[in-house]
């Protein structure tokens, strides 16, 4: 349900403030331990971050798209660390199961997911499966009211912490594409269900991902997303859709968050008798930077707004995504270079959001297959109009 002006006004600056008073101030400590300290995770649970776009029937706030993305707006001016943490319950982690669940499956695993007591994790990408991701390997072989999974999983965000995953499985041998997958929720302790080492990572320290290992693990039929066989593709699609959305806007958090650095540093330090800020080249950075952060914000909030209103934004989200992350690492790029020497030390944080940064332009889809949806549809768009 959308909040009424003046309570959305205040929750953001509530999360304004959690962000420059209680994450900001915990970046370097995260980066250094790979960790966020539990109380953080607290907080954010009390703060009901974990559950920003669950259903309110299952404790969440419910919020809109365009709710979510002004949200993540604030949320992604952190190191995108602890934005990861709960946002993959509010995306990925949920949303298979909140779009395409059974009520049951709804019931049983929403209300945690939304509170942050479970941890959610979406495992699509298999080590031979990362952008062509109707071609899963991953199997699960039918045999009476089970199914039985094979295969794993790779670079699987918040594994290690998960309490249930959404995989996607090939259903039926026979197809070899996008027909034959079926997405599963798959909790935590079922046996066969093994975790791989938290891989060492360029950024983002203080999230994890590892291998998800399914070894004969034997699951009900009614951990079968939707309940319904040769979904569990589109079931991704339709998660992605509205998670390239949600990384658009914390790229545009974090770019804003980094022309703010930038402009600090620009205004503080002085070369050649005066403050870098005053030279022009130095404000060129700043200025391009703006005015791609300030693009990267009107796309988000359009597409989201159109997505509110009930249109399909596969493009306009491909769109977004691909421009935001593309401009957060021109932006991150262009923070270091302000920085000169100094960005290229850990003491201060433009080497390190640098590095964080990168991860937005590959994980939920690469900019190329950004490129690749959005050229599609236009292409077969151009086709109909042409009745070829
Ligand atoms: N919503 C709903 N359904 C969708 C959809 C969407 N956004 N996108 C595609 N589909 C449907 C199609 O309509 C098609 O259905 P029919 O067979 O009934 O016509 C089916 O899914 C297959 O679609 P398509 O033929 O376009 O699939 P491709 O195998 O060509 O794959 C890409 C398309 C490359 C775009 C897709 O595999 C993709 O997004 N890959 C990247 C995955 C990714 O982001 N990985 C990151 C890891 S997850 S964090």
């Amino acid at each position: 349900m959308a909040m009424d002006s003046e309570t959305l006004t205040q929750f953001l600056q509530t999360l304004r403030r959690f962000v420059d008073e209680r994450l900001i101030p915990a970046e370097a400590e995260v980066a250094e331990s790979d960790a966020i300290p539990a109380g953080l995770v607290a907080e954010m649970r009390e703060m009901g971050l974990f559950g920003l776009t669950a259903p309110e029937e299952f404790g969440g706030l419910g919020l809109t798209m365009e709710e979510e993305v002004l949200a993540v707006f604030e949320l992604g001016r952190a190191a995108p660390a602890f934005r990861s943490m709960f946002a993959t319950n509010v995306g990925i982690g949920m949303q298979g199961i909140a779009i395409d669940g059974t009520p049951e499956q709804r019931a049983k695993y929403l209300p945690g997911l939304a509170s942050g007591e479970i941890i959610g994790s979406f495992a699509l990408t298999e080590p031979d499966v990362g952008s062509d991701a109707g071609s899963v390997k991953t199997t699960a072989r039918k045999e009476g009211e089970f199914y039985v999974l094979n295969g794993t999983k790779r670079f699987i965000t918040n594994a290690p912490h998960a309490g249930v995953f959404t995989v996607m499985a090939r259903t039926d041998a026979t197809q070899k594409g996008a027909a034959g997958v079926s997405a599963f929720a798959v909790e935590r302790g079922t046996p066969g269900l093994s975790l791989g080492r938290p891989e060492k990572k360029m950024g983002q320290q203080g999230a994890h991902v590892c291998d998800v290992i399914f070894e004969d693990c034997r699951v009900p039929a009614s951990a079968l997303i939707g309940g319904q066989e040769g979904q569990g593709f589109k079931t991704a699609m339709k998660v992605l859709d509205k998670g390239r959305l949600h990384i658009a806007a914390a790229c545009v958090g974090l770019s804003e968050r980094i022309i703010g650095d930038m402009l600090d540093y620009a205004v503080g330090r002085r070369q050649f008798g005066k403050p870098l800020a005053e030279f022009q080249l130095v404000q060129a950075m700043v200025a391009d930077s703006q005015a791609e952060a300030y693009a990267a914000r009107c796309m988000v909030l359009d597409a989201a707004r159109r997505r509110d209103a009930g249109q399909n934004v596969s493009v306009e989200a491909s769109c977004a995504k691909m421009f935001a992350s593309e401009s957060v690492g021109r932006i991150a790029d262009r923070n270091v270079q302000v920085h000169g020497g100094n960005g290229y030390i850990r003491e201060y944080r433009a080497e390190q959001l640098f590095r964080d940064a990168r991860l937005f332009r590959i994980y939920e889809g690469t900019t190329q297959i950004q490129q690749i949806v959005i050229a599609k549809a236009l292409v077969a768009g151009a086709r109909a109009r042409a009745g070829l």
